[in-house]
């Protein structure tokens, strides 16, 4: 497994508008096959906003669904190759298509930044089970400005006020983040087969959204192997862990940042001015003024 590379390490791709939403040119190359891939009943498709915490719930579902059957499928498949990211179109390894179209296992676990609106519509057809994460969007300014510092793949950031006026102002690759998780939020309404799940509910009680996670796929798990799970997507040991800390991927400058970073909730204020937070809790309000939907930023 070579793991991924980018033509060339010095030069980050652009963001261009692309069915209204800011994207690079990785996750739009293979958009005839993404637009019509082919979901099946069983597929469980992972949406995130990025850096909301799709890697440690891939790594639980993968753990809940394989963990046992496959035990070589954790110590030598990287989890990126397992969770298919489906609109990639890296460079070294195949399509995130091509992957999920050859995957033996049922049911595919298949991960999407893709905001609601640009999802292929096989899933919806399907009714497959979607398990969509969110996270606060103080923390996820921070978590997504230091995985741009340290991913070749990604736009170059700018300093940090640089890179949060961009993202307040919805121009962050996969755009707004206020609309990708009220988009989701809005299609639990007519769509019953989305669990939502928030990163810090995951933090303050692992064990609890397992569980919930659990009767949300109608899994009977016995609890010692949900005790097991809860263990393996600890941050630490995930940290350690060379199949879900992304080591191998060249493109990612951990000299930078690492790819597990801190996983907390409430590092935002370590980043934020007094100013930027006033600011920032100005335009929240008026975003989300029209959703039920409710985040901490602190636990
Ligand atoms: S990506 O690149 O969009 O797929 O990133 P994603 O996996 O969604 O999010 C990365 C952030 O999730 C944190 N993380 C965790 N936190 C707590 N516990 C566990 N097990 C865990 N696994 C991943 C990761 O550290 C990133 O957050 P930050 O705040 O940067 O640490």
């Amino acid at each position: 497994m070579e793991g991924i590379d980018f033509p060339s390490m010095h030069s980050r791709p652009e963001l261009f508008e692309f069915e209204g939403i800011p994207m690079v040119h990785y996750f739009t190359d293979n958009w005839e096959n993404v637009r019509n891939f082919k979901a099946r009943p069983d597929d469980i498709l992972i949406a995130t906003y990025p850096k909301a915490g799709t890697t440690w719930v891939s790594y639980m579902l993968d753990l809940l669904y394989f963990g046992n059957t496959a035990p070589e499928r954790q110590t030598s498949l990287p989890i990126y190759m397992r969770v298919p990211f489906l609109e990639s179109a890296f460079p070294v390894i195949p399509t995130g298509v091509e992957l999920a179209d050859n995957l033996p296992t049922t049911p595919r676990l298949i991960k999407t930044h893709l905001p609601v609106q640009l999802v292929p519509k096989s899933f919806w057809e399907q009714n497959c089970r979607v398990v969509y994460i969110a996270r606060n969007a103080k923390d996820i300014a921070v978590s997504y400005f230091h995985f741009d510092r340290m991913n070749m793949g990604q736009p170059e950031p700018g300093d940090w006020s640089t890179f949060l006026k961009n993202y307040m102002d919805g121009k962050s690759l996969y755009g707004p983040w206020y609309d990708h998780v009220c988009g989701y939020w809005e299609k639990k309404k007519t769509y019953s087969n989305i669990h939502y799940m928030l990163f810090e509910d995951m933090v303050e009680d692992t064990g609890r959204e397992v569980e919930r996670l659990c009767s949300f796929l109608g899994l009977s798990t016995p609890s010692e192997e949900k005790e097991r799970i809860v263990k393996s997507v600890h941050f630490d040991s995930m940290k350690q862990n060379n199949m879900t800390n992304y080591s191998d991927v060249k493109a990612l400058d951990f000299k930078i940042s690492p790819f597990m970073r801190k996983g907390k909730v409430g590092d935002w204020k370590n980043h934020f001015t007094v100013a930027q937070n006033e600011q920032f809790d100005e335009l929240y309000k008026q975003k989300m003024k029209n959703t039920t939907l409710q985040f901490r930023t602190e636990v």
